[in-house]
């Protein structure tokens, strides 16, 4: 066994949300020497990518923010329900600016490979441009939601206009005036599909599955609830991490079927008119994405919302969704309502398929040929353990990662993975199903306790045991079971990506309860751990 002298303390690999703050608390709290990394041209991670029109955050502002500097959270304003892109990608610059972040991030470098030595007890690091550097904390943020799914359909590469997806949107590009297509109806393209109608001389919607889409209540918000709720904010926090979904509502614990229809609908509408999507699937009754009657009603309400807003029978009926209401709830400003301006059309490819992409646009099943300047793709992500397999990472015995994870992506707690000692993953498989910010701050600070405890102690390697990783995926699995999640096709378990093995990858046991996990186990001294 050899000990060699790093040539830093620690790499983070991401510079997003969770990159951004790891590199704080490492560097500035820990007093650490830190590479980051980051592939994008700037800070940001999903909010640089994912530029396109009406790119927002279906969290509410206030609370789509880190909590740990309290000052912070008192200087930075917000006018809007909901944050857009530009404003996310502005607070996460701030913040880099406010820690002077920047001279620790390399951007525009994507690290292609990890490598652990097991007689250093070191990670060698390689990026795309040649550079090496050995450390020995490895952090990894990749992103939940940052590798693009390309749909493999016939002619895609010939399309004459501008092809672009989602998350690769060109700061360039400008769709004002032009004929518009999108394929995807997901999260990502119901937003784009709002703002978009509005800019574009005609937007033609691709739809495969249509979809729930519940109101944003989104508008301006009055300086004087700001004031107010700065006032708050402990209370806020405290209820938000005390939670299960991290959403800043208290989640309801009635149960549907417990109460008249009369009162369901009243409750349902009253969350319609609050406006936001996991406040309906919540906050209006605690089983309805637990038992399939009380999902069922859910669904049915805004079915009868689709028929109530739609003007052309035709168009609402390929808008209604048919299958359970268990996909991650969206909620957008004016999703059904786009639908009735004379510049949309929607084409159901579940009726008409898409037979090829020409030159010109895209052809259907029925011979129509629909003329595009521009075709979006917000055909979403290889989620979650995408952007891991796709490094070249190397733990113990130079095993690959994609060969611990052939039955689906695994991990304990989230955050650590047996046969990968010192590495860290922050939104990593079996992490939780939340508002991110909250649940992505209790990981940077929960890896940060254990790198301090390991330098304190002179311990040379933290590795979670496969024993507690096998049980913390058997509880995810078994938490899910109970959900009726699994039950619809997504990219929650790795339906959306042909050929990828359908796994759970999220912990739904909620914020509060996985927070008293990651306790437990600190308290514990560790004890899913070698600790050498
Ligand atoms: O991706 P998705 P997304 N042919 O996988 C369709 C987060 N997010 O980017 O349903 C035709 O949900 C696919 O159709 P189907 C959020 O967590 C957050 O929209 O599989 N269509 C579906 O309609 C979200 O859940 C925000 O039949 C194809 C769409 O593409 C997650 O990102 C904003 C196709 C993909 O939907 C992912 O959302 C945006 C094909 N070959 C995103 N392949 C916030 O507000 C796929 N589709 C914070």
């Amino acid at each position: 066994m050899t000990t060699t002298t790093p040539d830093v303390d620690a790499v983070v690999v991401g510079a997003g949300f969770g990159g951004i703050y790891m590199l704080h608390k490492l560097r500035n709290e820990l007093g650490m020497t830190v590479q980051g990394f980051e592939k994008g041209g700037g800070v940001g991670g999903t909010w640089y990518f994912n530029r396109y029109p009406g790119a927002k955050s279906d969290t509410e502002s206030y609370i789509y923010r880190y909590s740990f500097d309290k000052q912070l959270l008192q200087e930075y304003d917000w006018h809007t329900r909901y944050l857009d892109q530009p404003d996310i990608l502005a607070y996460l610059e701030h913040v880099v600016e406010r820690y002077d972040l920047a001279r620790s991030i390399k951007l525009n470098t994507e690290v292609k490979s990890a490598h652990w030595n097991v007689d250093t007890a070191l990670w060698t690091i390689r990026t795309a441009d040649g550079q090496q550097l050995t450390c020995r904390w490895l952090v990894n943020a990749l992103g939940l939601l940052a590798k693009s799914n390309i749909p493999d359909i016939p002619g895609l590469k010939s399309f004459a206009g501008a092809l672009v997806h989602t998350n690769a949107w060109p700061k360039d590009l400008d769709i004002t005036g032009k004929r518009v297509g999108v394929i995807g109806t997901g999260s990502t393209g119901t937003q784009f599909i709002c703002a978009a109608a509005k800019m574009v001389e005609h937007l033609t919607v691709f739809q495969r599955t249509p979809q729930y889409s519940v109101p944003s209540g989104n508008g301006p918000v009055d300086p004087a609830e700001v004031a107010e709720t700065k006032k708050n904010f402990d209370k806020i926090w405290d209820q938000v991490k005390n939670s299960v979904v991290a959403f800043g509502f208290e989640e309801s614990t009635v149960e549907a079927m417990s109460v008249s229809e009369e009162e369901r609908r009243r409750v349902f509408q009253e969350n319609w008119d609050k406006g936001n999507g996991f406040r309906f699937m919540f906050g209006t009754f605690c089983d309805i994405a637990t038992n399939p009657e009380a999902n069922a009603a859910a669904a049915q309400f805004i079915r009868d919302k689709i028929k109530e807003i739609v003007k052309d029978p035709e168009t609402a009926r390929k808008l209604t969704p048919t299958d359970l209401y268990a996909k991650r709830p969206l909620c957008n400003e004016d999703y059904y309502e786009t639908f009735n301006r004379p510049n949309v059309s929607l084409v159901s490819l579940r009726e008409t398929p898409i037979e090829e992409i020409v030159p010109e646009g895209v052809r259907t099943s029925d011979g129509v040929l629909h003329e595009l300047d521009v075709l979006v793709l917000a055909t979403g992500f290889d989620a979650v353990d995408g952007n891991y397999r796709a490094m070249d990472l190397r733990g113990r015995g130079g095993k690959h990662i994609n060969e611990h994870w052939t039955e689906g992506p695994t991990s304990y707690l989230g955050i650590t993975k047996a046969g990968f000692p010192n590495m860290f993953m922050i939104l990593g498989p079996n992490g939780p199903f939340t508002n991110l910010p909250p649940s992505i701050e209790s990981q940077v600070e929960w890896i940060a306790d254990l790198i301090a405890k390991a330098d304190r102690e002179g311990l040379r390697s933290v590795e979670p045991t496969f024993e507690a990783e096998r049980r913390w995926t058997d509880t995810c699995k078994e938490i899910a079971d109970a959900t009726l999640f699994p039950k619809a096709e997504s990219w929650i378990f790795g339906a959306n990506i042909p050929g990828k093995k359908h796994a759970v990858m999220f912990y739904m046991g909620g914020i509060s309860s996985y927070r008293q996990q990651l306790a437990d186990e600190a308290a514990s001294g560790y004890r899913g751990f070698a600790l050498e």
